[in-house]
């Protein structure tokens, strides 16, 4: 059969519930998340991802045979799975991480910054906080082993931070939802037209994502954002544009959060480990719409380990379903038409080189596993003077930045520091324009794919924040500190949150993301770009993969 009526046949002739588990689906979803049990929390935003995506959990029956699945459930995941639904075709998606639509013994999904525990971590048995230290004193602590929402994945010169579960990295991120300016877009993705994606992508992206901005007249008094203030005076007294940014948080959820109406999210330091409320995360936008056409399942807690060309067309696909200590407790094989690969750039970087240098996919081509940046990513801190308090209420949604990328090549965040004290510092996350590169590569004796970054790489990176925080402490009489990132140390450079590249656009794959050796395979998430976007990446990711399935659709199916 070729592969074009396999994907025929498939989507005719299998209904949904010939190939996920039948009536129990739904309760076999939250059964693998443990006891407790699904949750109702507070209305608009607040509630629960549970109440619009608990009818996408659906595991995946072993020897389905299915239209689509896409590996992952981040921002190219959520886009493929959506816009392939409304055109008429089945998927299902793999999900390694957990379904985190059940609370916890405290009642709440998602762990507090300031009190980590087993829900904080993927598979660590003791916290690896950005911010090892403060005042001198470590701060990371034991906790359980356990499928947990932050991802800390260590390789020999980078730490990457990365959400898992289903929404991916929507869950743990910021939330800042930049659009790159279209001067620096022909430097970001070459081969892409600025005119389609600026008129129509970006455009349609930032709408599905939910992306607003903060009430600036509310901005300017809220105590939550003097933090941000004391960046914008430091930043104008030296010289530097001072640029607000969109968001995915429901800004009037917060100001009620201020006003004390509703049960605190950002305004009680969540992010890093998950918002219980507030963040408009992939499950209340994108995948919430996915759920609606009826047309989409996950299986959360499933690995795609292998993906090889079936017999008889399409893809043999391997999974492991993991219990929430990560072991394997059963190992499927479905067939699938065709495979979008979205597991963020680490995830489709690393699967790809494996399945390629290990024989199950031997035709990708030598472009695969390069191309891998950290999108110069550097954070920081500054020590203020005594009579400028940056605040012991701090939101944990940043809002702007500080925009010297023209001149010294970064844009820095003026990131919290929600710590509930006053610590008479200021935050940043630095974005720099850094050109190195490293690529993933298949570790035959270890049995592992390894990265080739060096620790030393970002000293240029380094140099491009120094050019914003040398200017700002001289004209302030402040300096760095040097208690956050270990014993007397001021950068932040042992860790990335925005990695991007591993299946570069146009060189791994075509032009919209199919990759070369094999119809009907296709990267379709931050893998696609080539190691940076010179601002916060999701909205850059999420508009090329807009741009990419509207192409896949209309001439692939
Ligand atoms: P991603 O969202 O990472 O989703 C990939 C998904 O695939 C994950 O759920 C994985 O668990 C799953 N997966 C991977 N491998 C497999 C496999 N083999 N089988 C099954 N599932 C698999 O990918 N960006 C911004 O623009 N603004 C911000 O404010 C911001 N803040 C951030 C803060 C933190 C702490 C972190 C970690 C990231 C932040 N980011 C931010 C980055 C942003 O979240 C990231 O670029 C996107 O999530 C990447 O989207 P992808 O679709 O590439």
């Amino acid at each position: 059969m070729s592969e074009r009526s396999f994907s025929a046949e498939a989507s005719r002739g299998l209904t949904r519930r010939r190939f996920v588990t039948g009536t129990g689906s739904v309760l076999g979803g939250l059964a693998l998340l443990g006891p407790t049990a699904p949750t109702a929390y507070a209305a608009g935003t607040g509630e629960a991802t549970a109440a619009r995506t608990d009818s996408l959990l659906a595991p995946i029956e072993s020897g389905a045979r299915i239209p689509v699945l896409v590996v992952g459930t981040g921002y190219g995941g959520a886009v493929a799975a959506l816009r392939l639904a409304q055109a008429g075709v089945d998927v299902h998606m793999a999900e390694m991480g957990m379904a985190w639509d059940t609370p916890g013994s405290d009642g709440k999904i998602f762990a507090n910054t300031t009190r980590p525990d087993q829900r904080s971590f993927w598979l660590r048995t003791r916290t690896k906080q950005p911010l090892c230290q403060f005042l001198g004193y470590p701060i990371d602590k034991d906790i359980p082993r356990y499928t947990g929402a932050l991802d800390a994945e260590d390789f020999a010169g980078i730490t990457v931070y990365q959400g898992r579960g289903v929404g991916g990295g929507s869950l743990v991120n910021g939330g800042m939802a930049v659009t790159p300016r279209r001067e620096i877009f022909p430097a970001l993705l070459p081969t892409v037209d600025p005119g389609a994606m600026y008129d129509v992508y970006y455009p349609r992206a930032n709408q599905a994502l939910g992306v607003g901005s903060v009430d600036r007249a509310w901005w300017e008094g809220a105590d939550c954002y003097q933090y941000a203030r004391v960046g914008r005076k430091h930043a104008e007294r030296s010289g530097f544009p001072f640029v607000f940014v969109p968001g995915v948080y429901d800004w009037d959820y917060m100001k009620q959060e201020a006003a004390g109406a509703v049960p605190r999210s950002a305004l009680d330091g969540e992010v890093i480990y998950g918002n219980n409320h507030g963040k408009k995360s992939l499950p209340k936008t994108y995948l919430a719409q996915a759920a609606a056409t009826g047309r989409v399942t996950v299986s959360p807690l499933h690995e795609v380990t292998t993906v090889t060309p079936a017999a008889g067309g399409g893809y043999t696909v391997t999974l492991n379903r993991l219990d929430t200590t990560g072991a394997t407790v059963e190992t499927k094989t479905v067939t699938a038409g065709r495979v979008f690969f979205a597991g963020g750039s680490v995830g489709t970087g690393k699967l790809l080189t494996r399945l390629r240098d290990t024989g199950a996919l031997p035709a990708l081509n030598d472009q695969v596993g390069k191309g891998w940046g950290d999108n110069g990513n550097v954070m920081c801190g500054r020590a203020n003077h005594l009579w400028d308090p940056t605040g012991a209420l701090q939101s944990s949604m940043p809002t702007a930045g500080i925009d010297n990328w023209d001149a010294g090549g970064a844009f820095a965040e003026v990131a919290p520091l929600p710590t509930g004290i006053e610590t008479f510092a200021s935050f940043y996350l630095a974005i720099t324009r850094t050109p190195r590169r490293a690529e993933f590569r298949w570790n035959p004796a270890a049995g592992r794919v390894d990265l080739t970054w060096d620790r030393a790489w970002k000293q240029t990176s380094i140099d491009a924040a120094k050019t914003i925080f040398d200017k700002i402490n001289a004209k302030e009489g402040t300096v760095y500190r040097s208690d956050l990132f270990g014993a007397y140390k001021i950068w932040g450079d042992h860790l990335t949150y925005h990695p991007l590249g591993g299946a570069v656009l146009d060189r791994a794959t075509d032009n919209y993301g199919r990759l070369h050796g094999y119809t009907g395979l296709y990267v379709i998430d931050g893998a696609l770009i080539p190691g940076s976007t010179g601002v916060n990446p999701f909205v850059t990711i999420t508009a090329l993969a807009e741009r990419n399935i509207e192409k896949i659709i209309a001439t692939d199916l």
